[in-house]
């Protein structure tokens, strides 16, 4: 007999979240708050954080339902600009594909789209200076992509041939590019956060100039790393800003075991004191605006901001993954916040900057630019074929000088090799 036996007392429930809707359900999102293009206030850069906490529970909004830009968050960029943003998209949609057909052919082990999340990367990288550093997660392709990053240098990494300069050592995808300001991607979950937060400090400490940005999946604010994270960079007031991507799940787990039943992800802020704001992650005006504004109070000393991308991961997880065993297979397209570059699209052919034709010469640009690529990422080798680097690279890059035991493990290996007459064996 427990004691709530004996005082009469009802049990306890534990409540355990379920997605709405599972495989073989009708996906309906109508009563999905979504406000009003516009409607947001946009404070001044220097409020404090307790002055607009209503951000972090509305949506930044900027493209309206006519395909105009409006409202006080409304960043006012020049058709160029726009059109630059829409062809990096494009890029970015036109890369995934490939490269997940790649995978499909056996040319790699594995690859990650960014599918409907397009705008998060690709807008915050026009937001950002150029010298400014980012610790993303695997999602943000976008960022290299926008930074100019050479598409076949990206190749040569999923494909860990002759030319990858990370010589195999990361797993596919998990870039690394110090002269596009991209920090080294990790697979564990969320050390990039407070890694951000780190480097933010010692840049602030040095007198530079330069702001971090950072990026993490809504399920990814469950890990220890994304709260130390906060409390640093409240603390020392980092030149830091946190994205979370909220693309409703988690691999298989829906947001809600992260959270999101109870509130929103950007209101993790106001317990720390810091910025937040929830942004309509599709919107890519709405993303570029909330950057440059999160940017700007980094850059004047006035401290961190926290931006929820409210968005959806249109496909799996990754290549090793099948949505269709979890969630309803109609999710991708009830989901009301419709398609990033289709929203850029429509809203230049709105205010006359842009037509079908253009768009449909883009597109075939934009595809011919990366089959190019592919050809000549290709003519690096894929993986599996073959040894692309020499085996005892294996131990290079991690120690400026090598220890003892490491310099002892090569050579064992060397010999062990030398005297198998495996094909690789360096002479
Ligand atoms: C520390 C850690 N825990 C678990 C995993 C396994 N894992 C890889 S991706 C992922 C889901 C992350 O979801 P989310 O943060 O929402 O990002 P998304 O993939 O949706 O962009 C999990 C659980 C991991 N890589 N690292
Ligand atoms: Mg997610």
């Amino acid at each position: 007999m427990t004691l709530g036996d004996a005082r009469n007392l009802k049990p306890l429930t534990l409540h355990v979240p379920e997605p709405r809707f599972r495989p073989g359900d009708a996906a309906d999102f109508g009563d999905l708050e979504v406000p009003p293009a516009g409607a947001a206030p946009r404070p001044d850069t220097a409020a404090h954080p307790r002055d607009f906490t209503d951000l972090a529970y509305t949506m930044v909004r900027v493209l309206d339902e006519q395909h105009q830009a409006v409202g006080a968050w409304n960043p006012r960029l020049s058709p160029d600009t726009l059109r630059r943003m829409l062809r990096h998209m494009a890029t970015v949609r036109a890369f995934d594909e490939r490269m997940f057909r790649a995978q499909r052919q056996g040319k790699t082990s594995f690859y990650m789209k960014s599918l409907g999340e397009e705008a998060v990367a690709v807008a915050a990288a026009h937001a950002l200076d150029a010298e400014d550093m980012c610790f993303p997660s695997y999602r943000q392709q976008g960022l290299l992509i926008a930074r100019g990053c050479p598409l076949v240098d990206m190749m040569n990494q999923i494909y860990s041939n002759t030319g990858d300069k990370l010589q195999g050592k990361q797993l596919p995808i998990m870039y690394s590019e110090k002269r596009f300001g991209f920090f080294s991607i990790s697979g564990n979950l969320t050390t990039q956060y407070p890694q951000a937060v780190g480097w933010a400090m010692a840049s602030a400490s040095k007198g530079d100039t330069r702001i971090a940005a950072t990026w993490c999946g809504e399920g990814s604010t469950a890990e220890g790393d994304f709260h130390s994270a906060l409390t640093f960079a409240t603390v020392y007031r980092a030149p830091v800003i946190f994205n979370v991507v909220n693309n409703q799940w988690a691999i298989s787990s829906f947001s809600g075991f992260a959270g999101a039943e109870a509130t929103t992800f950007a209101a993790r802020a106001i317990g720390y004191g810091i910025a937040g704001l929830r942004v309509d992650g599709n919107d890519p005006l709405a993303v570029y605006a909330a950057t440059l504004w999160a940017a700007e109070r980094a850059r004047t000393n006035v401290g961190p901001t926290l931006i929820e991308h409210f968005t959806y991961r249109a496909e799996g997880h990754s290549t090793s993954d099948d949505p269709s065993q979890y969630r309803s297979t109609g999710e991708p397209t009830a989901w009301p916040l419709g398609d990033p570059i289709r929203r850029l699209k429509d809203h230049l052919v709105a205010i006359g900057e842009w037509d079908d034709a253009r768009q449909e010469a883009m597109d075939r640009e934009v595809a011919e630019e990366v089959r190019a690529a592919q050809k000549a990422a290709e003519a690096n080798g894929i993986l599996g074929h073959g040894l692309a680097q020499p085996l005892d690279s294996l131990f290079d890059g991690v120690f400026e000088e090598m220890p003892w035991h490491l310099r002892e493990q090569r050579q064992m290996m060397i010999d062990e090799e030398a005297a198998s007459g495996r094909p690789w064996a360096r002479k």
